[in-house]
C-alpha cells in the first residue's frame, strides 16, 4: 500500500519545524508495512498542479493530512484536490482541529473519506488492514466518516497507555536538510498528557489528563537518531515536561551519561520547578524554559483555571535567574471578562518580571472548555472563519473591551518591539551594531531568503541550466546570478548564502555532459529519497 502524508503549508511566523504528528503517523503506517512518503509543503512550495504531478508519480492508495485550526481550509483544499484528481484514493485527516470538529468537517468536505479522532497510532494499526473495506470501518474505534450522507462515528478511543510501544517518528521521510537550513529546532515529546484544566487549552483534550511517560532511555535513543542527522537544537514539546521532577532528573542524567551534546528548550509550569531541577536541566543542555503565565491578574488566572498564582510565577522566574536558566514568558489577551484594567495588570506583571515575553490572542479552539461553554463566559467570539484562529489577532471581545481595544493593546507592544528592531537594523546599516545584533540581523535575513527559496521552489525552477554556461570551478556562478536576479539581492550576499548551503551539504548539484541541476539534499545521509524503498 502506498501512503502519502501531506504536511500543509503554514507561514514562517509560526516557526516551521519538522512536523512531529505527521512523523508519528508515518511511522505507524510504515510499521504496518506501507510504503510511505511525506509530501512536505511546509518547506516546499505548494501548488495544486504540483500536488497532482506528485500524486501521479507516487500513485498513493491513501492520502492523509493534518491541520491545526488556522490552516484547516488549506488542508481540506488539498484533500479536495486529491479526490478530484483521483477519486479512488482514500483521503483522511487527523490532528487537533478535526478531532473536535469532525461532523462539520465531513459535512462541508465530502472529499474527506475519513477522520481519525485523537491519537492516531493505534486506530491506524487496526484500520490499515481494512482500509479498503469501508464496512469494516464501523468496527474501528476512533474514526468518523459519512455513509450514505449520514455521519458515522465510532467514538473516542482510549489514549495509548504505553508510549514505549510506539515506533520512533519517521523523520527519515522528511526533507531534513531544508529544516536544518532554516534553523528552527526539531521537536520531540517525552510524555503525553496534562492533568491541568486551563479552559483555553485544546492540547490537554488531545492528550488526556493522565501524564504518560516515555522511558528516558528510549527518548535518548530518539535524540541520538536526531543528532545523527546533524540537528543541534531540540524543542521538548511535552504539554507538561516538568510534571514529574524525578523523571526530569532521570531524563537529564541519561542525556549526560551518554554525553549527548545539544542545546534544548522545554515548556514548564511555574508551579512545577525548583532550583535543583532547573540546575539539572541546565547541566544537561537546556538553555530556555517557556512558562505560560497567561495573565497578570489573579482573578483572571482563577477564571481561566490556570491553577497558578502570581507569586509562583515570581518565584519560578527568580529561580531561573538565580541558576542562569533562560526564560520566555507567554501571556494571553482577550480572555473572558478581560478589561482595560486586567490588560494593564498583565503588562505591569510582565514588565515586573523583567525577562523576555510575548502575547498571544485568545483563540477559542473547538474542543476547549471555552468553545464548548462559551455562553457561560463574558466572551463573544467574533468570527467563524478558521483562517483567523491563528492567535495573532483579536477574534473575541468582552462586555468591557472591544476587539479594537484588544488589538491596540498588543499593537502598542508590537510597535515597541518593531521600533527596537528597526533601531538595530539602522545600526547594522550604519555599521555600528554589536556582534550579537549583526548575527541577529543576518540570521533573520538568511531565514527569510531560505524560506522564500523553499516556498517559491526557486532552486527547482532556476537551478537547471546548460552545462556549457559554466566552466569548472564556477559551477555555482550561473545559479548565484539567477538567484540574485530572482530574489533581488546583491550578488555577494547570495554567493555567501549558496556557498554556505553547499558547504553544509544542504544544496548540491549534479552535472551531466549537457546540464547542471541543483537540488536540495534530502538529509545528511541521502541526496534523494526514491519513491519506493531500495
Ligand atoms: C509542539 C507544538 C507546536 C510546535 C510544532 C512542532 C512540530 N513541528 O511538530 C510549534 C511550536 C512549531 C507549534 C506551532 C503552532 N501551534 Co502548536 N502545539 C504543539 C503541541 C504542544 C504538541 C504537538 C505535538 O507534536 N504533539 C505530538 C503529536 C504526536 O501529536 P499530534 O500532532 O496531535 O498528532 C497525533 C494526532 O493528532 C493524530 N494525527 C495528527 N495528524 C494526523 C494525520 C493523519 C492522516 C492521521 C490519521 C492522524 C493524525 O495522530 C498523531 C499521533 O497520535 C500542541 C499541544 C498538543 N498536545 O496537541 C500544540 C498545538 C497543536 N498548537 C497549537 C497552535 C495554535 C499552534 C500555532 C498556531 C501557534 C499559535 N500561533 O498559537 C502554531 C501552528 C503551527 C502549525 N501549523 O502546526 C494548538 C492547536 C489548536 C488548533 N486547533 O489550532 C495546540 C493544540 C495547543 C493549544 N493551544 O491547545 N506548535
Ligand atoms: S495550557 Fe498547559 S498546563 Fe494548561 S492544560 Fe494546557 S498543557 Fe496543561
Amino acid at each position: 500500500m502506498n501512503v502519502a502524508l501531506i504536511a500543509p503549508p503554514y507561514p514562517l511566523e509560526e516557526a516551521p519545524s519538522p512536523p512531529l504528528g505527521i512523523c508519528y503517523v508515518a511511522a505507524a503506517f510504515e510499521a504496518s508495512g506501507a510504503n510511505v512518503r511525506i509530501f512536505d509543503y511546509i518547506v516546499r512550495g505548494y501548488h495544486p498542479e504540483k500536488l497532482k504531478k506528485e500524486l501521479d508519480a507516487f500513485q498513493p492508495d491513501v492520502v492523509g493530512t493534518n491541520s491545526v485550526t488556522m490552516n484547516f481550509y488549506r488542508a481540506a483544499g488539498i484533500l479536495k484536490t486529491v479526490k478530484q484528481h483521483n477519486p479512488s484514493i482514500i483521503t483522511m485527516m487527523g490532528g487537533p482541529h478535526v478531532t473536535f470538529d469532525f461532523e462539520n468537517t465531513l459535512t462541508a468536505y465530502p472529499e474527506i473519506d475519513l477522520i481519525v479522532i485523537g491519537e492516531g497510532e493505534i486506530t491506524l494499526k487496526e484500520l490499515i488492514p481494512v482500509l479498503h473495506d469501508k464496512s469494516a470501518w464501523h468496527k474501528t474505534k476512533g474514526v468518523a466518516f459519512l455513509e450514505d450522507g449520514r455521519l458515522v462515528t465510532t467514538g473516542t478511543r482510549e489514549v495509548l497507555r504505553d508510549l514505549d510501544t510506539l515506533p520512533l517518528p519517521a523523520r527519515h521521510l522528511l526533507p531534513v536538510s531544508r529544516y536544518q537550513a532554516l534553523g528552527f529546532p526539531v521537536s520531540i515529546i517525552t510524555s503525553r498528557g496534562c492533568p491541568n484544566r486551563c479552559i483555553f487549552c485544546q492540547g490537554r483534550r488531545m492528550v488526556g489528563s493522565k501524564v504518560r511517560y516515555r522511558s528516558p532511555e528510549l527518548v535518548a535513543d530518539e535524540i541520538e537518531d536526531i543528532l545523527s542527522y546533524g540537528f543541534t537544537r531540540i524543542n521538548i514539546a511535552d504539554d507538561f515536561f516538568t510534571s514529574n521532577k524525578k523523571r526530569v532528573k532521570w531524563f537529564c542524567d541519561e542525556i549526560m551519561k551518554r554525553r549527548l551534546n545539544f542545546s534544548w528548550a522545554a515548556f514548564a509550569r511555574v508551579d512545577s520547578c525548583n532550583k535543583e531541577v532547573l540546575k539539572t536541566m541546565l547541566k544537561a543542555g537546556c538553555d530556555t524554559v517557556s512558562f505560560g503565565i497567561e495573565s497578570g491578574n489573579p482573578e483572571m488566572l482563577k477564571r481561566i483555571q490556570k491553577g497558578i498564582t502570581l507569586d509562583q510565577a515570581r518565584n519560578a522566574v527568580a529561580m531561573c535567574k538565580e541558576v542562569g536558566m533562560g526564560i520566555f514568558l507567554s501571556f494571553m489577551v482577550g480572555l473572558p471578562g478581560e478589561t482595560q484594567q486586567t490588560l494593564k495588570d498583565t503588562r505591569a506583571f510582565a514588565e515586573e518580571l523583567d525577562v523576555p515575553f510575548g502575547y498571544h490572542y485568545l483563540a477559542p479552539f473547538p474542543g476547549t472548555t471555552l468553545w464548548e461553554e462559551l455562553d457561560r463566559f463574558d466572551l463573544e467570539l467574533l468570527t467563524d472563519n478558521w483562517d483567523e484562529f491563528d492567535a495573532n489577532r483579536a477574534i473575541t471581545r468582552t462586555s468591557r473591551l472591544s476587539k479594537k481595544e484588544i488589538n491596540d493593546f498588543v499593537g502598542e507592544f508590537e510597535t515597541e518591539v518593531q521600533k527596537h528592531w528597526e533601531d538595530i537594523l539602522k545600526r547594522y546599516r550604519d555599521g555600528n551594531c554589536s556582534d550579537i545584533e549583526r548575527l541577529k540581523v543576518e540570521g533573520d535575513q538568511r531565514m527569510h531568503l531560505i524560506f522564500q527559496l523553499f516556498s517559491e521552489d526557486i532552486i527547482e525552477n532556476h537551478g537547471v541550466y546548460a552545462s556549457d554556461h559554466s566552466s569548472k570551478g564556477h559551477i555555482a556562478a550561473v545559479l548565484i546570478e539567477r538567484l540574485s536576479g530572482v530574489l533581488g539581492k546583491e550578488r555577494e550576499k547570495i554567493e555567501m548564502l549558496v556557498t554556505d548551503l553547499v558547504r553544509s551539504g544542504y544544496l548540491k548539484y549534479h552535472q551531466t555532459d549537457d546540464r547542471v541541476e541543483w537540488s536540495w539534499t534530502h538529509n545528511k545521509k541521502l541526496d534523494i529519497l526514491p519513491l519506493t524503498p531500495a
